[in-house]
């Protein structure tokens, strides 16, 4: 019997360390620090289902401990990790209102600085179905001192890793580092480590999926409203219906569209006119990752990696996935000024 080679996330990561030969480690090291909360945050989401047995959230559980609800749980795993790993000098997640500083000494003087929704799709989680968390990882502005809020509120084309976990039928970890090169790793519980399965993951450049919350349909502006029609209007030579899918959780959604191509959108709409999605924790990632697999994410007018963010919890509307499918969605939206950037 032949077995085939298995690459865990950590042999994966030194590898492609060697292609930088004055690369320190740190950020290998910080890429396995999140590795190891997704898996605290993954065994926690597999017993989800058990909290109304073993305790409803706010309440204590056997120990006498207070049952944590998962969202803030993901954010203390994510906090913990990074802090103690030494190779991080501060976090901003979706989970708190502030940056947060590691001053200790070792922290201080790390390079790197990770912004990430711990739990993203939360009110998907009474109702099992997926859910995941982004991360996005700058270099500080500034190399020295502590870090502060500037290095928060970089453009997203500043970027040195992006990626996100996507709590699902199995636990799949996916990232980049740039250089058009997104992998994917699926974690093998049996062994507690993350697996090489999906290697150069590139979305197809013309898929067949729309994903848009269409409820708000009297909310979008007309050109939005225009290319949803499109989406549906029966056209042979491209394919036409698209296939309708939307799951709610944006790392599902994504993961999806990315796999088999097609285009996620949440829109502007009249009484959020800059959407509901978050640039720093969710919209950037997931543009560095759409872009680095050969696909494209916008604003509607604007690359998003081009955004830069003025506050850390701002919103911006996300039209992200195969570049057919966008480059269409941004020749209808166009037609209109209802999205104000
Ligand atoms: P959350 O931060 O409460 O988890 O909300 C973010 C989620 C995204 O995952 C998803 O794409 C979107 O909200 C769904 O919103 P809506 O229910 O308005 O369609």
């Amino acid at each position: 019997m032949v077995t085939k080679k298995i690459t865990t996330l950590s042999e994966f990561i030194l590898d492609k360390q060697k292609d930088f030969p004055f690369a320190t480690g740190d950020l290998s090291a910080l890429l396995g620090d999140i590795a190891l909360a997704a898996k605290l945050i993954n065994r926690k989401v597999n017993k989800a289902g058990l909290v109304d047995i073993l305790g409803d959230a706010g309440s204590n559980n056997i120990h006498g401990e207070e049952v944590k609800k998962l969202d803030v749980f993901a954010h203390e795993q994510m906090t913990n990790c990074l802090r103690v790993s030494g190779e991080c000098a501060g976090i901003a997640s979706e989970e708190s209102d502030g940056y947060l500083v590691f001053d200790d000494d070792r922290s201080k003087k790390a390079k790197y600085v990770v912004c990430y929704d711990p739990l993203d799709g939360s009110s998907n989680i009474d109702v099992n179905i997926s859910i995941g968390t982004i991360f996005a990882i700058y270099r500080k502005v500034n190399p020295e001192g502590v870090c502060d809020e500037l290095d928060f509120l970089q453009a997203g084309n500043k970027l040195v890793a992006a990626g996100y976990v996507i709590y699902g039928s199995s636990t799949m970890l996916v990232y980049t580092t740039g250089n058009n090169n997104v992998n994917g790793f699926t974690l093998d519980p049996s062994i507690g480590e993350f697996c090489l399965s999906h290697p150069n993951i590139r979305i197809p450049e013309k898929g067949g999926i729309y994903s848009v919350n269409e409820s708000y349909w009297n909310t979008f502006s007309i050109g939005v409203n225009n290319f949803i029609r499109y989406c549906k209007t029966p056209d042979k030579a491209s394919n036409r219906p698209y296939n309708s899918r939307y799951i709610g959780t944006l790392v599902s959604d994504f993961h999806r569209n990315l796999i088999k191509g097609g285009i996620f959108m949440y829109p502007a709409t009249t009484s959020h006119p800059d959407g509901k999605l978050r640039l720093l924790y969710e919209c950037n990632p997931m543009a560095f990752l759409a872009e680095n697999a050969g696909g494209m994410a916008m604003n509607g007018k604007k690359r998003i990696l081009d955004i830069v963010p003025t506050e850390l919890h701002q919103r911006v509307p996300l039209f992200t996935g195969s570049k057919d499918m966008v480059e269409k969605a941004m020749e209808f939206v166009l037609e209109d000024e209802l999205i104000l950037i």
